[in-house]
């Protein structure tokens, strides 16, 4: 595939919190977030995408669908095209099919993934390929029929495995820049990301590793200083969010939005 920008976007897909988000899924049986903790964590973060240059749509939210406010995992988007996946938690399904009016106001081509499953959370963008992380929400099944989606719409993609017990890929994992990933140990020697910087989150901040690069900035999580730290070392602007409460309910920054270049 001809390399392709991860990094540059000018329209973004959001979606607001229902006060059912409380109850949304999470590993273990902790206490669920505040509403307003992710209310007011849901506005910084739509203000640091407009901030950064992007037209947000925002949809109204979905009280049905308590994980609904993570639109990242029910769909895929390029400039050519969107993808509409099939969650793999059964409570999340029918969010995929929620999206695809809304998509269709700016996409002329829509495919679909019929079977199996797959998380837009273990589907990461980089350059030169797009990689498809297997997990306890995205199966093999699911993964082969994604990628003839991304075939069809010109990009090559790669499988690789999210470590056990990690919800999804990018919960370890994030595209920095043209040469850089941000990963936690699990994943920095994976085979994917051989030619790549591979930075190395540090031992006490694995949900740094979960980052967006958005135009010139990276949006990071305001919990991991540590990690923001080594980011700026690294010459890369950053901008820090609060996420201490979507963290709760096992989710990071680059679930809360569909971001493409239009
Ligand atoms: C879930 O378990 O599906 C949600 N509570 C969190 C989803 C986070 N998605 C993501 O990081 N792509």
């Amino acid at each position: 595939m001809a390399r392709f920008n991860p990094f540059t976007f000018n329209k973004a897909i959001v979606r607001m919190p229902a006060p059912s988000v409380i109850n949304g899924l999470r590993d273990g049986d902790h206490d669920g977030p505040d509403f307003a903790g992710i209310q007011a964590e849901h506005e910084a973060y739509i203000a640091a995408l407009e901030t950064a240059g992007l037209d947000v749509t925002i949809l109204p939210a979905r009280p049905d669908y308590p994980d609904s406010i993570f639109v990242e995992d029910p769909a895929l988007v390029f400039p050519e095209g969107a993808i509409i996946l099939r969650p793999g938690a059964e409570t999340r399904r029918g969010e995929a099919a929620e999206l695809v009016k809304d998509l269709k106001r700016h996409f002329n081509t829509i495919l679909k993934i019929e079977v199996g499953c797959v998380d837009g959370g273990d589907i990461l963008a980089l350059p030169d390929k797009v990689v498809i992380g297997l997990s306890g929400r995205t199966d093999l099944v699911g993964a082969k029929s994604l990628a003839r989606c991304l075939e069809s719409l010109g990009y090559d993609s790669v499988l690789a495995k999210t470590p056990p017990g990690v919800l999804h890929f990018k919960t370890h994992a994030s595209a920095l820049g043209p040469n850089h990933i941000l990963t936690t140990p699990q994943l920095s020697g994976v085979d994917v990301f051989e030619g790549f910087d591979v930075l190395v989150v540090p031992a006490d901040e694995m949900g740094g590793a979960n980052v967006l690069r958005v135009n010139d900035v990276v949006l990071i999580g305001e919990e991991y200083p540590g990690t923001n730290r080594l980011l700026r070392d690294h010459a890369f602007k950053t901008l820090s969010l609060p996420t201490s409460e979507i963290a709760k309910i096992d989710a990071g920054l680059t679930c809360m939005s569909l971001r493409w270049m239009a």
